[in-house]
């Protein structure tokens, strides 16, 4: 039996978290095609007949803006600590940026690293051998598998390739258990989510959810959930709530289907819009959000 952390890490909406969800089989990480979509680490827990792979998603990293910015930053840092080796995931069709050539000649010293090429299925060939050509290159790299995270391609592959990356050991989490995240957690960022797809401009990217309630009826198979949808601009608030409520009431039913899927219940959710001026470059504000320093000390 092998046992260990496998970091997955890369560029901003290289598929990290499209890629966690199809190896853990469940939504552990919500997905958009915006760039910084994922904001904290994320365990998501593969067993295979062999192993028990603790997989650990992350941030996509770019250079910080703001204090949001720079506590993902930090929560990549975190995620690549001690882990035992690191799926570093590059979309096909950007190819091997700057960035990743950074990480891969320069902060992959200290763990072996496997290149999941990502997005296959969008690029043709010679694109795809382009990028391995490159990539053969790296002291660090020990295997490129080139994968399909959205199709499910090769990721059987990619999964035994990390396998080998583990120390012996036993498992270090029961198999009923998928991620270190709460339901309460998964809540907030599913109606974050909906927000990132439904909103434009930047007003999706200073957007945070707080959940006040989160409770099952004691007679009923009934959720009871209450967020606050927090905002950056009272302009952003009008456009959050859109004409009518409209544009509240299109993120807070998207929200309800898959919360009622996450719960195996019936839900009710109420939202409402809040204004934290510049939140994203406030400890204080950040912290009641969720994003504190301090969780990824230890
Ligand atoms: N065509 C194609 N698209 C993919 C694949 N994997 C992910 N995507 C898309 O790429 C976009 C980004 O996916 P995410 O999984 O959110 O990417 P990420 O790396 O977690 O992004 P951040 O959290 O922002 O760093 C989404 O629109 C996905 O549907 C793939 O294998 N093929
Ligand atoms: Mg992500």
């Amino acid at each position: 039996m092998r046992s260990g952390f496998i970091c997955i890490a890369g560029m901003p909406n290289a598929g990290k978290s499209t890629l966690i969800n199809a190896l853990v089989g469940e939504k552990v990480a919500i997905v958009s095609w915006r760039p910084q979509t994922t904001r904290n680490k994320i365990l998501g827990v593969v067993n295979t007949d062999g192993a028990q792979v603790v997989l650990i998603d992350t941030p996509g990293i770019h250079q910080a803006k703001n204090k949001l910015g720079k506590y993902m930053m930090q929560s990549v840092a975190s995620g690549l600590k001690d882990v035992d080796g690191v799926i570093y995931v590059l979309d096909a069709a950007k190819g091997v940026r700057e960035e990743d050539d950074a990480f891969l000649s320069e902060r992959a010293e200290s763990f072996p690293v496997i290149v999941a090429l990502n997005k296959q299925d969008a690029v043709t060939q010679e694109t795809l051998f382009k990028a391995l050509d490159k990539l053969n290159g790296y002291k660090a790299v020990r295997a490129i598998v080139p994968v399909s995270a959205k199709k499910g391609e090769n990721l059987d592959v990619l999964l035994s390739e990390a396998e080998k990356l583990l120390p012996e050991g036993e498992k270090m989490y029961p198999d009923d258990m998928y991620t270190d995240r709460t339901m309460r957690f998964m809540a907030a960022e599913i109606i974050r989510e909906k927000a990132l797809y439904l909103l434009d401009k930047e007003v999706p990217y200073g957007i945070g959810v707080n959940i006040n309630k989160f409770e099952l009826r004691e007679d009923k198979p009934i959720y009871d959930i209450d967020a606050d949808v927090v905002c950056e601009k009272q302009s952003h608030k009008a456009i959050v709530i859109g004409k009518g409520g409209e544009m509240l009431k299109k993120i807070s039913t998207a929200a309800r289907q898959d919360l009622e899927e996450l719960t195996g219940c019936k839900v009710f959710l109420t939202l409402y819009v809040r204004v934290k001026a510049e939140w994203r470059d406030s400890d204080y504000l950040m912290r009641e959000l969720g994003y504190d320093v301090k969780d990824l000390k230890d």
